[in-house]
């Protein structure tokens, strides 16, 4: 691919939402200068970005938690790459949390000091591809494909934004001794969302009373992000992104919706080339709501 798509903009080998990004910030990323206390959620597309963001702004921000202050999740743990809002970095209050979904290899250098922090929340690739199936129809920065299978392809090729699934996820796992980094699946915080939001502090060292670890819980089901202005991007995303029909960002938020989408044979071939791709690599994934 070349960078006359419309869509997509690769930057040494890694492609980008175009419509969103600014040259100049990808230039200067890898000399950002990262703070000892910095929190970094790094995730590929549709893996439970902002379920993350949400989880840490209300462990970190009391007020939020409290209910008290009326600011968006977004400006709260922004977007190290796309930064929509022009947040200006070097003024944010320590800790920041920043949030990325950038391969391994663009990340600030100095994320290798191992003392600032990595979230790295992953999720079954065959729910990734669902979810993003339906957003990039929604959504007018991406490009629309009208049936999964056509979409199915193109993610596989990594012909998306975030490209190769697979290497995103090897690329950061075989490189995780660089970093100070904690792997996370989005399925487990779906099936016991209490117990990971305690392993979240502790990699956070952020001792929270239990009372506030409900609140937190609490404040972060599907339900209630889904209706929360400030925990979805509902509003950015129609007013300042834009939409080509109705929908949500918080769609569906479970584990195996993919079973309704793929047929038999699209499985089969997904299957066959996850195999391939996945050899030998130790994380394991959660395809359906009743396994453990
Ligand atoms: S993005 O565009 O990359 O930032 O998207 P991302 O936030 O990574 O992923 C969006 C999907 O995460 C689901 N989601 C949740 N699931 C369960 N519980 C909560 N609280 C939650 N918040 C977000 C969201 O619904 C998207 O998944 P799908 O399968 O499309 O519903």
């Amino acid at each position: 691919m070349d960078n006359t798509d419309t869509y997509l903009f690769n930057y040494k080998g890694y492609n980008f939402e175009k419509p969103l990004v600014k040259i100049g910030d990808l230039e200067n990323m890898e000399d950002f200068e990262i703070r000892d206390d910095d929190v970094f959620i790094i995730t590929y597309p549709k893996s439970g970005t902002i379920w993350t963001q949400q989880i840490l702004s209300l462990i970190y921000f009391e007020g939020h938690r409290n209910s008290t202050e009326n600011i968006q999740t977004l400006d709260r743990a922004p977007f190290f790459e796309y930064n929509i809002h022009n947040v200006n970095f070097d003024k944010m209050l320590s800790p920041r949390v920043l949030t990325s979904h950038l391969p391994y290899y663009l990340v600030p250098k100095g994320l290798k000091n191992k003392k600032a922090k990595i979230l790295y929340i992953y999720r079954n690739p065959k729910d990734i591809l669902t979810s993003y199936f339906h957003f990039s129809k929604w959504l007018v920065t991406l490009e629309a494909t009208h049936t999964i299978e056509h979409f199915m392809e193109k993610f596989l090729d990594g012909k998306v934004v975030g490209s190769r699934w697979f290497d995103h996820i090897r690329g950061w796992y075989e490189h995780r001794h660089n970093f100070n980094i904690l792997f996370m699946r989005y399925e487990d915080l779906k099936k016991d969302l209490r117990s990971s939001v305690l392993k979240i502090c502790s990699f956070l060292e952020k001792k929270l009373s239990e009372e506030d670890v409900d609140t937190v819980v609490r404040q972060a089901t599907f339900q209630n992000m889904r209706s929360d202005p400030r925990a979805n991007y509902d509003d950015i995303i129609k007013n300042e992104i834009g939409t080509r029909n109705e929908g949500k960002f918080l769609r569906k938020g479970t584990i195996g919706d993919w079973k309704h989408h793929l047929t038999v044979v699209q499985n089969e071939r997904f299957d066959s080339i996850f195999q391939k791709n996945m050899k030998n690599f130790p994380l394991k994934f959660i395809w359906d709501m009743n396994e453990e």
